[in-house]
């Protein structure tokens, strides 16, 4: 008998194929349109992306603490400057934290406080990654929603 236990968010290597989804769509956006928006008012490309990495990093921070340092500049959030491999780079080295602490069972299922607010409920690993699982994902509708009003085609993605 298989005495086996898989622990940790069982899906995992689906949020991480998402991940790589991500990476695709920003190399899939012409260069010269990464800070393009249909408003002036909402976030271009880089800075949806960036934000995506920051939030992870945020949620490792102030809730998690897994003691790792942060590789998103908090002013990377407001740039215009970083290039589409350093993005990527983000992309990854957030998504390899986030998964080390999702794929742990014990980390999932610890109970946190927020550190930066005393008045949050406080939150458990499971709350963290549909948080940023989510964000990931809506994020992704608003960048493609921009390719298609920019009259470029979206990499096709699906969950198999
Ligand atoms: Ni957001």
């Amino acid at each position: 008998m298989d005495d086996h236990v898989q622990t940790g968010l069982k899906f995992v290597p689906i949020w991480r194929r998402l991940n790589d989804d991500l990476i695709r769509l920003l190399h899939a956006i012409p260069d010269d349109k990464l800070d393009w928006s249909p408003r002036d008012d909402l976030w271009g490309f880089r800075r949806l992306l960036v934000h995506l990495a920051a939030a992870r990093e945020e949620w490792m921070t102030r809730a998690i603490d897994d003691g790792v340092w942060n590789v998103v500049d908090g002013r990377d959030h407001e740039t215009q400057q970083v290039s589409k491999p350093h993005i990527e780079e983000m992309l990854r080295r957030t998504w390899d934290r986030i998964e080390h602490v999702f794929a742990d069972q014990a980390q999932l299922d610890a109970t946190y406080r927020d550190k930066w607010w005393d008045k949050a409920p406080l939150y458990d690993g499971h709350w963290v990654a549909f948080h940023l699982l989510e964000h990931d994902i809506h994020h992704r509708a608003d960048m493609f929603l921009y390719m298609s009003l920019m009259g470029e085609k979206p990499p096709q993605v699906w969950t198999v």
